[in-house]
């Protein structure tokens, strides 16, 4: 008898895929197109179970879309740039391309190993030429567009990565990926103009039917509309004002004081020439540096300084002192805050450290507020007090009330805030696209022509070099003639944020090999948009708006004709494990425990809670190594029979040997019976059945029915398995061996066969194999 051995057949599979080149794919107007997309990865050096999770569930949708007649684009490629590359090369000597190709190369066949239907010719890496040349052409066309700028802004600086880092990139005050302490500085900026599409990626955000709900949210979350006012305040000394982004209007009566921003000038400007002076530009000295991301935090300590100067409440005539506060922020509305005590919890808890006077404005229904009593603020509508006229209004209706009358009297006007700000690309890093501009002293920051495009990231570059760009350092890459007025000038040595990259990658592969623009019209607008797109929820912000809104910049520079990049959206969960810890050796890799029992010191090991596969607590299952053990099928179908796809997997040893022991039991089955099955027809329902027979065929089309609807519905693969599960237990109750009825053993080929193709998107090895086994061409 011959038994399951994955590796031989897997192999033999992998090489005819590739020998008759199955996957590889060219436009055809006769036929669907269906583009499956995983977000791409990281060339880490090693794939990862979260990879072959994402990657498993993605090929099993191509696969059943080939099976069902789609011409199916299924491409992959790496996200190839960033920090990681860097700071590998300075711990081993390497160079950041050196290790980038090296790890790609390695990935590249662990996926292969994996059986995925990618179509490689497609491959290429953001760091490839080809690629970021036309990146540093799309800059440019959006420079001319209006749609890039420098200014000179406050950045979050990770002293440790020598680079700028996004807020997202900032966790609890630290670097996300060194995790030390990050500070503020002020540095020149290159900036995507992301706000000019603000309303239309809001807008959209609910015309996303495909994606997850809970992404929309986060998206819009993002964006961040708020409504409200802008509202005039007079300072009391000389005819300027300060001008509030409200969304309470209706509290205005209970403002007893103002709160500006460390950064606003006129924190500064109010108190010159006033007692405060010194205190004033000490307190801005230290809060502004600070980090902007601690503001979230809950331990956040509010503090502020008065400024020594007063400005008018417009509504109630009196005089309110103006305070500096380390929690408005300069870069969200005004950068200066109507401050309630009463009624915003962090105007109460600074007005009850400093002292200042409260005016309860709004009351709830049932009761009064005595100022002195409260000990927090009232945040809920409630009826209007002490607010002159609009006393005994619902407070509702009085804040728009109370805006129409501001408006009468040029005081203020209705006003729409978002949160979302302008996306700053710069980073002093060394291994990242170029940013293609020239700086002369004379011209300015001067474009590089497109003829001198690309702006190739050299080779020989010092990257141990504390404080600056390495990039910065390299004369050769930095003195170059200004393309406008010839004199000597410097070239830009900032690179792009990565996320640029990731930003229009999906597009590129239905031409990567185009060197005429980025992108071939007519092939992306055959391909595109992406109708599945999968990948992990952490990127649910960032990447998704950002691709969303460079969908919309290639659109309006005629590039592309269509509004957003991914139809349908899958955001698939974790992969757990739970920790082991030895109280000698700390956290224990899987294979470091025998038994219950850490391998160097026999003391019993204490297991932790199931959580995400990480290196920090070493709760990692090497794909490699399961693949070794058992296969790419077994990997694979565990993968997909463990959760349905959205939720967390809990890894399991034991559920990964059931599933070697379904394939081995599905290869006995029909191997054993070959002889049997191989010269006969499947039934094909030509003449009626009874008994056993008929309730095995009617089994058979449910199956196809249920798991048909599985996938297609809700990509649910681990009901779709366990009825195929089912219909294989049946067919055990026949003794096929002493079967000699011609019918029946063709009503159980029809059966297998079913099964076969049922199983083939999810291991499509095994059932290569057997298919061919059973006498049916590849
Ligand atoms: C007075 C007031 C009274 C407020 C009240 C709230 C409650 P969202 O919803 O996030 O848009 N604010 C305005 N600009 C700010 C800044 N630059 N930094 C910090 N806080 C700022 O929040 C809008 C509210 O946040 C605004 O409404 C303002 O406080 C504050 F009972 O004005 B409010
Ligand atoms: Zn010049």
């Amino acid at each position: 008898m011959d038994r399951y051995e994955p590796f031989e057949i897997e192999k033999k599979w992998q090489e005819f895929w590739e020998r008759n080149k199955n996957y590889k794919v060219t436009e055809d107007a006769n036929k669907k197109k269906y583009y499956l997309l995983e977000m791409f990865p990281y060339p880490s050096g090693k794939i990862h179970m979260g990879h072959v999770r994402n990657y498993t569930i993605g090929d099993v949708i191509a696969r059943y879309k080939m099976m069902c007649g789609f011409n199916v684009l299924h491409p992959m490629g790496w996200d190839a740039f960033g920090m990681p590359a860097e700071n590998a090369a300075i711990a081993n000597g390497t160079h950041p391309a050196a290790w980038t190709y090296k790890n790609i190369e390695t990935m590249k066949k662990q996926l292969i190993r994996m059986g995925f239907s990618y179509d490689w010719s497609r491959e290429f890496a953001t760091c490839d030429i080809t690629y970021y040349r036309w990146e540093q052409w799309l800059f440019l066309k959006m420079l001319d567009n209006g749609l890039v700028y420098r200014k000179k802004s406050f950045v979050n600086w990770c002293g440790s990565c020598q680079t700028v880092l996004a807020n997202e990139q900032v966790e609890a005050g630290l670097c996300w990926r060194c995790k030390s302490e990050v500070t503020q500085k002020e540095l020149y900026q290159w900036f995507f103009r992301i706000t000019s599409y603000t309303e239309e990626l809001l807008e959209y955000c609910d015309k996303l039917s495909g994606w997850p709900e809970k992404v929309t949210t986060m998206q819009k979350n993002w964006i961040g509309k708020s409504e409200g006012a802008e509202i005039i305040f007079p300072l009391q000394k000389g005819n300027g004002h300060i001008k509030v982004f409200t969304t309470r209007p209706d509290t205005i009566y209970g403002a007893t004081f103002m709160s500006l921003a460390p950064e606003n000038p006129l924190s500064v400007e109010l108190s010159m020439e006033t007692p405060r002076e010194k205190a004033v530009k000490a307190f801005i000295e230290k809060n502004i540096k600070q980090d902007k991301a601690a503001l979230n935090a809950d331990d956040f300590e509010k503090e502020g300084v008065f400024t020594g100067s007063y400005c008018l409440n417009p509504l109630t005539g009196s005089y309110i002192p103006i305070y500096v506060a380390n929690f408005v922020l300069m870069e969200y509305g005004t950068g200066a805050v109507m401050a309630v005590p009463t009624h915003d919890q962090r105007d109460f808890e600074f007005a009850k450290k400093y002292g200042l006077s409260l005016k309860v404005v709004i009351t709830p229904k049932d009761k009064e507020l005595i100022p002195e009593d409260m000990t927090e603020a009232y945040e809920d509508s409630g009826i209007m007090v002490n607010s002159g006229h609009f006393n005994g209004m619902e407070n509702e209706k009085a804040a728009k009330e109370i805006v129409k009358y501001l408006e009468e009297k040029g005081l203020g006007s209705q006003k729409v805030t978002f949160r979302l700000r302008d996306w700053g690309i710069s980073r002093q890093r060394y291994w990242g696209n170029p940013i293609p501009i020239i700086h002369c002293d004379n011209c300015g920051a001067v474009p590089v022509p497109e003829d001198d495009l690309p702006v190739i990231l050299p080779d020989d570059v010092n990257l141990t070099l504390i404080g600056r760009s390495p990039l910065a350092d390299n004369p050769d890459f930095v003195n170059i003639q200004c393309p406008t007025c010839k004199r000597p000038a410097k070239r830009e040595t900032d690179t792009m944020d990565t996320f640029v990259e990731s930003s229009w990658y999906f597009a590129r592969y239905a031409c990567p090999l185009h060197n005429a623009s980025p992108l071939d019209k007519e092939k992306v607008s055959y391909w595109l948009p992406v109708d599945q797109y999968i990948g992990g929820v952490e990127h649910a912000v960032l990447h998704l708006l950002y691709a969303r809104f460079f969908t919309r910049v290639l659109r309006d520079l005629g590039i592309i004709e269509f509004d957003e990049p991914f139809t349908n959206l899958l955001t698939q969960g974790m992969v757990c494990k739970e920790s082991f810890k030895c109280p000698l050796h700390g956290w224990l890799y899987p294979e470091e425990v025998k038994e219950k029992v850490c391998t160097y010191c026999g003391q019993e090991i204490t297991i932790g809670r199931v959580e995400k596969m990480s290196k920090s607590v070493k709760n990692v299952v090497d794909p490699e190594s399961l693949i070794e053990k058992y296969g790419a099928d077994t990997a694979r179908l565990f993968c997909l029979f463990a959760a349905p796809p959205e939720r967390d997997l809990e890894w399991s040893d034991k559920g990964v040997e059931g599933c070697f022991r379904f394939l081995s039991r599905l290869w006995r089955a029909i191997t054993e019976n070959r002889e049997k099955f191989i010269a006969i027809e499947p039934f094909d329902g030509s003449t009626s059945l009874s008994g056993d027979i008929k309730d095995l065929r009617r089994k058979t089309h449910l199956t196809i029915k249920r798991v048909t609807s599985d996938i297609e519905e809700r990509f649910h693969f681990n009901t779709a398995i366990s009825s195929i599960m089912e219909l294989l237990n049946m067919i055990y109750q026949f003794e096929i061996p002493k079967i000699n009825d011609l019918l029946i053993l063709r009503v159980l080929k029809e059966a297998f066969q079913t099964i076969l193709l049922l199983l083939y998107p999810m291991v499509p090895h095994i059932c290569e194999e057997l298919w061919e086994r059973l006498g049916n061409p590849p």
